[in-house]
């Protein structure tokens, strides 16, 4: 397959300045014509160049240029262009195309799934449904009519603002919509279908009313509450943080079942997976309710950081993924705790992106060259991209960053750019260098810093030397120095912060500073340090980095204790149990060593006993490294034995369950829900500290724990206690155990969400040979592999959630997931390719099971009619 490079872009050889759009929507066939004015781009020297317009699986009727048809012998298709020669400077191109969406079932461009008819153009989806640049730097005025049966798609919705609607005969309607800004292709939307809304409004700062909808299917109703209440705290949020304002008199959202991302940001109409819309305590975790709340953010703040100024090209995506998911993180940190926030955020980079930035798949911020668009939507894009953002915000400070926000809007308002674009407005707007900061965009790769650090009892200094190296990646072996921006403060005996003062500073300024990297070694010296401190180090986790510091576990466990940057105490708590469980792995120590418990045990109790700590942060510390996690470090420096992680893990778990019974039992009755149950930061925290107590105590398996298990179950009258309970039982051999997973499915059967939730739990559990029942579960009538949400759940739920079973040494497993990648590739490629990324990591593991899982991938690869989604993932593994 054609692979497509940065370095080859150019700009369009035509502008497209009015698009209107006509569907005619039928149940067999569906009729789009489009209208396009269009005018060559001058600024380009040759005046010969066809005018080259993407197209895929379209049946052409009819083309005309200025209303005349024109002959077949002017114009040339293939299965992925039409290309028009000899066409005027500025003309009207009319162009007639046949689709199906009813067959399409890889839920890119127009596709109907569920009675709805819905359309997905990112990235380059627009293209499934007209002839068009499919490329978001032509920026374009859309107008679309829409007609259909009025019965059965009461409901029609496009960008923009409704215009004039009516009937055309006795059943059927049409509306017809209009966008006043000019939008790429990737932005545009069209809904049809029998849904229902509610509605509220949004006073703007400058006095402006905008209607808000949010559209479901009728059964759901009653579920939008909290996704219209999290939409206007982001549109306020919006104002007061970055004086951003919404621009059109409406915003539409719609919830669809079937949806192979979280949601789509179209202008003035986004598209949403209904998992992040839907919400209510009976069905929705608290988990659900704040990802609700942060994809809604996500997707409006999109409105200015991708909608209004947008991208040049696909390799550009972090400018607004990266600003975006950095935008969303800060709101969600403003609506609930900042350094709890910060502590999942990490977490799931050092799950996902660090091991894509170490594996087959590693790629730049700003990737070089890519198969298929679809599968960078990465972690790294994403995640790694906020990450550059939250050090330029720190670089920068709070004032300085807002600055550059400024300037940033006020360049390129209307525009299509890129990464670099953005880069200069944040260093014009601050008289900055950021020259070398650049790296962070085209450098792929973790750079790890390694810190030898020296007390000078004489002269009461203190010495840090830091030195950086990346690790080679793919296509890139040499990596230069970055500028790299790491927090510090100091502690002393007492715990207490020390005053920082460096070496030619006049004074202490502050108890945290940022100091700079740009060399490979460089060394900071602290003066007036009256005792030896224990350095606390990368604090609030300042950059993307993996840190060697080489504390020593009685250090890791008085930063536990002590540390004042929440997020640093955490990660200490983390390496600190993390070492303990990797060296039994290793055989350094041993499992039933009572001083080894003993060192867990201790710190571990008083964490869970604190008064002062919140109970989110407490859950979060106490909640070890996964099998996963451990994997991932162990893998630094030995191959990776799923069995004796899982082995060494458990007995850790039970230990700290065992010594802990009476604490744990006392936590979980203090925590029981008192009054009325409520979403805010605090009683999620209590929910989430007991649901922990329960599921360590689950680990004792004794029919005292199922009791008590199953009584939260039967009388939980929200989803967070209920599915907690349910997932312990869903681990423990016992008939209590099938008789509640039954008892859910009966409830809840009604609900496609909630059974998500009932194919996850068992596909996680740790029952010895679950696949079998995973196998069985694939034809249950509720499942269905065109689905990605009931794909996600029960398959990428065993892989994830289950590396044990996952990684059996028998290779079932393995054979499970490459039948579904296989299956998946003729249905929906993006969601293949997904899935396929599994096996990314394999030469991390030990000989036998690498021997298996490449047998897997030479399967995948010589599978005849392998889709560029599923090759590009695979090709790249095997290499
Ligand atoms: N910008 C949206 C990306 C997206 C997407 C990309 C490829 C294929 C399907 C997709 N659905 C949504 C989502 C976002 O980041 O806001
Ligand atoms: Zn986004």
């Amino acid at each position: 397959p054609e692979v497509k490079y940065l370095k080859d872009y150019r700009p369009p050889a035509y502008w497209i300045d009015n698009t209107e759009l006509n569907f005619d929507l039928q149940e067999t066939n569906t009729l789009v014509k489009s209208v396009l004015n269009i005018r060559r781009n001058n600024d380009l020297s040759d005046k010969t160049i066809p005018l080259v317009l993407d197209g895929k699986n379209l049946e052409l009727l009819f083309v005309k240029i200025d209303k005349k048809h024109l002959d077949s012998d002017k114009y040339q298709i293939n299965s992925e262009n039409l290309t028009i020669y000899d066409v005027p400077e500025s003309f009207s191109l009319e162009v007639t195309t046949k689709i199906q969406p009813q067959n399409n079932t890889s839920l890119e461009g127009l596709y109907k799934a569920g009675g709805i008819f819905c359309t997905q153009c990112e990235a380059e989806g627009f293209r499934k449904i007209t002839y068009f640049p499919d490329r978001p730097d032509v920026m374009s005025k859309y107008s679309c009519t829409i007609t259909a049966d009025r019965e059965k798609y009461p409901i029609l919705l496009s960008n923009g603002n409704l215009i004039n609607s009516g009937m055309t005969d006795q059943n059927r309607h049409w509306a017809q919509w209009e966008d006043p800004f000019k939008k790429p292709s990737y932005l545009f939307a069209l809904v049809a279908g029998d849904l229902v809304y509610i509605e509220d409004f949004y006073k703007t700062k400058s006095g402006r009313s905008v209607t808000l909808r949010i559209y479901v299917e009728h059964m759901n109703i009653d579920k939008c509450g909290h996704a219209m209440q999290s939409l206007k705290k982001a549109m306020k949020w919006d104002e007061d943080v970055f004086g951003l304002e919404y621009d059109l008199d409406i915003y539409m959202i719609v919830a669809v079942n079937d949806f192979n991302m979280g949601a789509m940001e179209n202008k003035g109409l986004n598209i949403f997976n209904s998992k992040y819309v839907l919400a209510k305590p009976e069905t929705a975790t608290d988990i659900d309710f704040w990802n609700i709340e942060r994809v809604i953010a996500h997707e409006y703040f999109h409105n200015w950081t991708g909608n209004r100024v947008t991208l040049k090209n696909w390799f550009q995506l972090s400018l607004k993924e990266g600003l975006t998911v950095f935008r969303d993180q800060e709101f969600s940190s403003d609506m609930t705790s900042r350094p709890v926030k910060r502590i999942s955020d990490v977490r799931s980079l050092r799950s996902f992106q660090f091991p894509e930035d170490a594996g087959p798949m590693a790629h730049p911020v700003r990737p070089e060259s890519y198969i298929e668009m679809d599968n960078f939507y990465t972690m790294t894009v994403y995640e790694k991209g906020a990450e550059i953002i939250r050090m330029i915000h720190r670089i920068l400070g709070k004032q300085g960053f807002r600055k550059g926000m400024n300037l940033y809007f006020k360049r390129h308002d209307g525009q299509a750019v890129t990464t670099e674009d953005f880069v200069k407005a944040m260093e014009d707007a601050n008289q900055a260098d950021l020259r070398q900061f650049r790296l962070w965009y085209s450098q792929a790769g973790t750079p790890e810093i390694s810190v030898k650090r020296a007390y000078n009892h004489k002269n009461k200094t203190y010495s840090m030397t830091f030195t950086q190296k990346c690790p080679p990646s793919p296509g890139m072996s040499e990596k230069k120095a970055m500028h790299i921006p790491v927090a510090v403060g100091l502690l002393d005996k007492a715990g207490n912060d020390m005053p920082l003062q460096l070496a030619g500073q006049d004074k202490p300024e502050g108890t945290t500073i940022l100091l700079n990297l740009y060399k490979t070694t460089q060394t900071f010296e602290f003066v007036n340090v009256y005792e030896p401190p224990v350095p606390s180090i990368l604090r609030g986790f300042s950059a993307p980095v993996k840190l060697r510091a080489e504390y020593t576990s009685r250090e890791q466990a008085f930063l536990l204790a002590n540390d004042s940057d929440e997020f640093h105490r955490w990660d200490s708590g983390q390496r600190f149990f993390a070492g303990t469980m990797i060296n039994m792995v290793q055989g350094k120590i041993k499992n039933h060593d009572p001083d080894v418990l003993g060192a867990i045990i201790e710190p571990f109790r008083k964490t869970l006993l604190s008064t002062e700590l919140d109970k989110a942060f407490i859950s979060h510390v106490l909640t070890l490294p996964s099998e996963s996690e451990l994997g991932i470090l162990i893998s630094e420096t030995a191959p990776i034995d799923p069995e004796l992680i899982h082995q060494v893990r458990r007995f850790i778990t039970h230990a700290i369950a065992k010594a802990l019974k009476n604490d744990f039992e006392r936590i979980y009755q203090d925590n029981q829900e008192k009054g009325l149950y409520n979403i805010d930061a605090e009683s999620i925290a209590r929910r989430s500290l007991k649901n922990l107590a329960l599921s360590y105590l689950g680990m004792l398996e004794t029919p005292e724990i199922i009791k008590i298990a199953c009584n939260q179950f039967n009388k939980a009258e929200n989803m967070t206690d209920e599915i907690a309970a349910l997932g312990v039982l869903s681990h423990i051999q016992c008939s209590e155990r099938e008789k509640a997973i039954d008892d859910f499915y009966q409830k809840w059967k009604s609900d496609t969400l909630v059974l998500d939730k009932w194919f996850a739990i068992q596909a996680g559990s740790q029952i010895p040979g679950i696949i079998d029942k995973i196998k069985e579960l694939l034809n249950h009538p509720d499942f269905s592999i065109k689905n990605p949400n009931k794909v996600r759940a029960l398959v990428s739920s065993f892989c994830g959630m289950n590396p044990w079973q996952f990684h059996h040494i028998s290779g079932n497993g393995y054979k499970f997931m490459t039948d579904r990648i296989l299956e998946l590739n003729a249905i929906n490629p993006q969601i293949a390719a997904r899935m396929a990324g599994i096996f990314n990591h394999w030469k991390k593991y030990e000989p036998s099971r690498q021997k298996l899982m490449k047998a897997e991938l030479e399967k995948i690869i010589n599978t005849p009619d392998i889709s560029r989604h599923v090759y590009e993932i695979v090709s790249k593994a095997l290499v």
